[in-house]
């Protein structure tokens, strides 16, 4: 089994991969680490990563880039019409109200979604580990923001699905890095020992991510996150295009916004004159050739004048690092400040975070893969096939997450807050309710003006076939809410209590800790770490057993080790042995779910074969890419060797013939041959060496005679 692990950055992609040494990142075909997040469509197949980018500037209507963002986005969602006019490809409004992408494939307008866009990344990274691995690639653990809202994950895990691998893991960007950081350090304080912090700052091609962490031996735990959603390398690349583009006005008299082409061209030197004036100081300049209306362009820029042009950006920097800081409680007992991402290599964004803490920041991690070898770790040690040191993550609940339902009181609603900020994820709550009938839990986030997205709710979960007692009376149904390991809140399990005859009222349950709401739904919260597996509670078909409590302690956490319990929770009174047991009967009860921006099964479904046909259809088009090269190399090859090497083994009409007939697939490659199936090729190439063939064997017999008139010397 394969243990992979994936950064999906808005501009980057990294993958991370568990060998017998270790961690390491791979390279994909163009021998790069980095496969950029590009695809590219055109007539006859796909092309994605390096391939893509090189049809950034020629292709640019149907070469998809910059989309990260728009996952579990509407199409009227303020972040996506605030992007649209800088694409030079097309959005369109899906008929669900979703994010789409509009393209030319196979001479045909497509409109992809964001998942499908991403699905197609992913195929490529999946292709790209399983030819390093030289084994079928499906496990994997994907990273994602730390600040992606429950249908952003959704969105990004349904990707996951499109390109066939099994997600054991979205795990925060940060926590990775945190992973990456802690677990091969020797020297963490002991769990009963004041915990190391550090903070790890990430800021990438689009977003800035900080968390603060704390290490003990084997485990970290997040403490808080902060993000500013729009601050990243781009902003400054904006910074210098926006500079350029009105020094062009003024000096060549061309408007580059009305250029698509040429406005690309501006963003690739900008980003790269941005990138040495990290490492260089002085005056540099920027030329580009043939820029535009047949005109060379050049500039110049340097180090002060950029940061001065970026100035309203490296203010930003400040904000989220307080954020994070106010949040977490820890003032001063900083253990380090450890820096990711490539924006993070502009000198003013070092200083800016050197100065907020006022001390040195780390590097000790690789900037550019700290996240995918996170990934990779993460992957290892939810992969029962690899062994790895025992080490715990605990991450946070960003955004509080609160449930609402309908009450028979005067103003009708019930509500309580079901995650608090920064409540440990993944986390596990059973909530008792009391009804007589099927009801409706809404699930949003507490605090609309803090979330970077526009929509607060997360979805609603019908319990579905509640029904009173035989007295009469109210039926308990307890029902589990979870923030799962990708961090995406469910309502994943309902059932309901049935007391079997005989026994008594005095249920154990009723014993604990009691949220009591405003009306007449009396609900009580039993906390658990969650653990286990998502497989567990999904089936929601009826179904009756005896219920009996688990005890926390006893859950095992990914294969290796005990989850230590969360806060609060009470011991098991069940494995005290004290009481007798109290024997309920509990029916699992089917829960409907309607989740903000989620794809239908069936949409995905279809998702999913149309990823199987286009990637079949890749395949095609190189195999016959492929054989006609072959063919190509093949005339080339001999032609040029007729005329030198081959010269002497043909006679001079027969070699007449040769090139008359080798001329033929020449043309016959740009004319009819142009787009044959496979097979023709391989015929074309077949007939050809049967021409070739014989030349090239005189000539081998020739070359090998002296040798062998040598060597029977010798024996003789
Ligand atoms: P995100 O994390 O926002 O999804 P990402 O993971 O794709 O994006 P990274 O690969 O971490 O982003 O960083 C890419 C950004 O870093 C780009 O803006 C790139 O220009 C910038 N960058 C890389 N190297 C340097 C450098 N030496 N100096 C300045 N900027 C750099
Ligand atoms: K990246
Ligand atoms: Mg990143």
């Amino acid at each position: 089994m394969s243990v992979v692990g994936i950064d999906v950055g808005y501009q980057n992609c990294y993958i991370g991969v568990a060998r017998s040494g270790g961690i390491e990142t791979i390279a994909n075909e163009y021998s790069d680490r980095c496969t950029p997040a590009c695809v590219s469509l055109a007539s006859k197949n796909r092309m994605i990563g390096n391939a893509a980018k090189s049809q950034m500037t020629t292709n640019f209507k149907n070469t998809v880039h910059g989309f990260k963002k728009f996952h579990g986005r509407a199409f009227d969602d303020p972040l996506v019409q605030v992007e649209k006019p800088k694409l030079p490809y097309s959005l369109h409004k899906l008929p669900n109200g979703n994010t789409g992408i509009k393209v030319r494939y196979l001479d045909e307008d497509k409109v992809f979604t964001v998942e499908q866009i991403t699905g197609m990344l992913l195929t490529k990274l999946k292709e790209t580990s399983e030819s390093a691995l030289k084994k079928p690639v499906v496990d994997c653990v994907v990273s994602v923001p730390s600040f992606f809202t429950d249908a952003e994950r959704r969105s990004v895990f349904d990707a996951t699905q499109i390109a066939g691998l099994n997600c054991l893991r979205l795990i925060n960007d940060t926590t990775a890095v945190a992973l990456a950081y802690g677990i091969y350090k020797q020297d963490l304080p002991t769990p009963e020992e004041r915990p190391r912090n550090v903070v790890f700052v990430d800021m990438g091609h689009s977003s800035f991510q900080v968390s603060i962490t704390a290490f003990n031996k084997g485990k970290l735990k997040v403490l808080a996150t902060a993000f500013d959603l729009y601050l990243g390398g781009r902003n400054m690349d904006e910074a210098l295009v926006d500079y350029f583009c009105e020094e062009f006005k003024n000096k060549y008299k061309i408007n580059v916004r009305e250029n698509p082409r040429a406005l690309l061209r501006l963003h690739q030197e900008c980003e790269k004159l941005k990138k040495l004036m990290s490492a260089n100081s002085s005056d540099l300049p920027l030329n580009i050739e043939c820029f535009m209306n047949d005109i060379d362009v050049s500039g110049r820029m340097n180090r002060g004048q950029f940061e001065d042009m970026s100035a309203q950006y490296l203010m930003r920097v400040e904000m989220p690092l307080k954020a994070v800081l106010e949040q977490s409680s820890i003032r001063d007992d900083i253990y380090a400040v450890e820096i990711v991402g490539g924006a993070t290599r502009i000198p003013a964004v070092k200083e800016r975070i050197a100065k907020f803490f006022g001390k040195d920041i780390s590097t000790t991690l690789n900037a550019d893969e700290a996240v995918a070898r996170g990934c990779a770790l993460q992957c290892a040690i939810l992969s029962p096939a690899f062994k790895v040191r025992e080490f715990s993550i605990t991450d946070v609940v960003p955004f509080p997450i609160t449930l609402r339902w309908k009450t028979p009181t005067e103003d009708g609603v019930g509500e309580c807050e079901v995650f608090s900020k920064n409540h440990a994820a993944p986390f596990s709550k059973v909530i008792t309710f009391h009804k007589k009938e099927p009801f409706d839990l809404e699930a949003f986030y507490s605090c609309p003006q803090e979330l970077p997205y526009p929509d607060h709710r997360i979805g609603c979960f019908s319990v579905q076939n509640v029904a009173p007692q035989p007295e009469g009376e109210s039926s308990k149904v307890k029902v589990k809410v979870r923030v799962n390991v990708h961090g995406i809140f469910s309502v994943s399990s309902a059932s309901l209590i049935e007391k079997q005859k005989g026994e008594g009222e005095d249920m154990q349950i009723d014993s604990e800790p009691m949220v009591q709401n405003e009306g007449r739904t009396k609900m009580q919260v039993d906390q658990e770490g969650q653990g286990q597996g998502d497989q567990q509670n999904e089936d929601n078909s009826s179904s009756s057993k005896t219920y009996k409590r688990r005890s926390l302690r006893s859950k095992v956490f990914s294969g290796f080790q005990i989850y230590e319990g969360a806060s609060g929770e009470k011991p098991d009174p069940a494995a005290g042995g004290s009481k007798p047991k109290v024997k309920v009967k509990s029916i699992e009860l089917p829960i409907m779910a309607n989740n903000l921006r989620q794809l239908d099964s069936d949409v995905l479904n279809d998702f999913v074969e149309y990823e199987h046909q286009m990637i079949i259809q890749d395949k095609l088009v190189k195999e016959q890419n492929d054989a006609k090269n072959a063919v190509e190399e093949y005339v080339y090859d001999l032609r040029d060797k007729l005329c030198g090497i081959y010269e002497k083994y043909i006679t001079e009409d027969v070699s007449a013939a040769f090139l008359h007939i080798s001329d033929e697939p020449k043309n016959w490659l740009y004319e009819d041959g142009e787009d044959q199936p496979k097979q023709v090729y391989e015929e074309k190439l077949d007939a050809l060496k049967r021409l070739g063939q014989p030349i090239q064997v005189r000539h081998r017999e020739h070359e090998d005679r002296p040798r062998a008139f040598e060597e029977l010397g010798k024996k003789l």
